[in-house]
């Protein structure tokens, strides 16, 4: 018979009250205001309160904590007095001569074939705005061979090793391969992984590129509290593309370059289909200047282009970025009365050098840096999507602290396409930078005394030229010269 449970009797068997949470983690979460990641304690299952306990002992309390408190209190204050790049600092396409060229282009090849150049990839941004879930680099512009963004950098680093053995000062010692380091985030550490594998990276050798992880931080509400993406975890977001610094010295791979022998490192962001990685023309300038940090820039297309700008602080100060996000529009618009441009023209294209010696120095200096971009995003939480904040540091935050840094123009159209928003916006698409890569790659074979034939109109297509065959559009001749390509298609040895 069914036993009847009456109302009296419920209290007597009802299931014993949870037990409270461990006490010297709830007092450590009151001493930091954070004590609501334990709100829901009393609904969740004892698994689910021991994932809530694993996950806020998997925080650094005292450091997150500084943070919060540094960055949402550092906003109110104004951004220091700025000045444009003073022009000493910026060597222009215009007045760089051919003997220049040739000399970087040189001497960017022989350090290379001396092992001194590291590449670093910036690949744990989420490519929310592409609509993709995968890691941006897997993505497949439409290009004739169907080439991911990982495969033309790839590609492109076999192909200046190459150029760099046949350099005339390295022939003796044969292909040195270039140390390719790869930032990936929980959000896209394990599909790059096993991209790589499926593809066998690509014909890199394995052993020449090292993976590894960026830090994330917990997600707040305007007031600095931890949003809780569930009942049991703390929503948590990457470090942003800045956390390079704290994720080389907590992996220690700045003594793994050390060992290598690198004294140069090349970083840059993976959404570019036009990248130069590993680029000798911008190594030999960087060292040719000799100084610790150098970024190519590009002259602003319009002034609400998502790019960052490199300012001057103060009269005599150092180069530094402001962000798009943290621009002021009116100052984005201001126009130089003499020349008739943009007042602040020169934008951050995330294509960095740095000396191995100034990442030690920022990397070291880390603790004193604790204020962060705050990102306003729509965050998963227990409440539905909520509004709320992510720390992030910036890459470019490093020029603040170098104690030299040069700035060295490029020209959008052979080295900046950004991928940055799915097909139809009106900019930064994959199908935008397939065009500007087959236009420019257009450009080379007609250079190169070939020809090109079209059953759509030019504008809408053209030729690609495999990473393998040419890097910068040098030695084309002989594959070129008299010969008719019908676009699009592709050509690879
Ligand atoms: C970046 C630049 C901006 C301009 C623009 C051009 C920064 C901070 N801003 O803006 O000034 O150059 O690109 O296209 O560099 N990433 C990480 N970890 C993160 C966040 C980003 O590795 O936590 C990587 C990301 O995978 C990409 C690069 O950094 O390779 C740029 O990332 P983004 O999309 O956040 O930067 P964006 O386009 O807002």
């Amino acid at each position: 018979m069914k036993e009847m449970v009456v109302g009296s009797d419920v209290g007597r068997r009802a299931t014993p009250p949870p037990p409270p949470p461990p006490q010297a983690l709830l007092e450590r979460l009151k001493d930091y205001g954070q004590e609501g990641a334990f709100a829901m304690w009393d609904e969740l299952s004892p698994e689910e309160r021991d994932l809530v306990v694993k996950d806020i002992e998997s925080l650094d309390l005292p450091r997150v904590d500084r943070i919060i408190r540094c960055s949402l209190g550092s906003q109110s204050y104004p951004l220091p007095a700025v000045e444009p790049v003073p022009e000493a600092s910026v060597s222009t396409v215009e007045e760089r001569t051919p003997e220049e060229r040739e000399r970087w282009w040189k001497r960017g090849l022989k350090a290379i074939s001396e092992g001194k150049l590291a590449v670093v990839l910036l690949s744990g941004g989420q490519g929310t705005r592409l609509g993709s879930s995968d890691p941006k680099g897997c993505f497949n512009i439409g290009l004739p061979s169907g080439k991911s963004l990982f495969q033309l950098q790839a590609e492109r680093i076999l192909s200046v090793q190459r150029l760099a053995a046949q350099s005339t000062d390295a022939r003796a010692a044969g292909i040195v391969p270039i140390h390719w380091y790869i930032m990936t985030s929980p959000f896209t550490d394990e599909a790059t992984r096993k991209f790589f594998e499926n593809h066998k990276y690509f014909g890199l050798e394995t052993d020449q590129v090292t993976f590894f992880r960026q830090g994330t931080l917990p997600c707040v509400s305007g007031d600095g509290r931890f949003i809780m993406e569930t009942p049991c975890k703390v929503a948590k977001a990457p470090d942003g593309n800045g956390g390079l610094y704290a994720a080389l010295k907590s992996s220690r791979l700045l003594e793994d370059m050390a060992m290598r022998g690198i004294k140069y490192v090349d970083v840059y962001g993976v959404d570019n289909a036009l990248v130069r990685v590993a680029d000798p023309a911008f190594l030999g300038y960087f060292i040719d200047k000799g100084v610790t940090a150098a970024a190519k820039v590009v002259r602003k297309a319009y002034p609400q282009e998502k790019v960052g700008v490199f300012v001057q602080r103060g009269r005599g100060g150092p180069l530094t970025v402001i962000e798009y996000s943290e621009m002021d529009p009116s100052m984005a618009s201001e126009i130089n009365q003499t020349t008739g441009r943009l007042r602040f023209c020169w934008s951050n294209v995330c294509l960095h050098m740095f000396t191995l010696d100034f990442l030690i120095q920022v990397a070291n200096g880390l603790e004193k840096d604790s204020i962060y971009h705050l990102a306003e995003k729509k965050i998963p939480s227990i409440h539905g999507y909520t509004m709320g904040l992510k720390l992030e540091q910036f890459i470019f935050d490093a020029f603040a602290y170098a104690p030299s840094t040069a700035l060295f123009e490029v020209l959008r159209e052979e080295e900046f396409a950004p991928v940055k928003n799915a097909n139809g916006a009106s900019h930064d698409t994959p199908d935008s930078a397939r065009l500007m890569l087959l236009r420019l790659h257009s450009r080379w074979v007609v250079a190169a005394g070939g020809f090109l034939t079209h059953s759509v109109p030019l504008y809408l297509t053209g030729v690609e030229i495999s990473p393998l065959c040419s890097y910068a559009g040098e030695n084309l001749e002989a594959m070129c010269r008299g010969r008719t390509f019908h676009a699009p298609c592709e050509i690879a040895f």
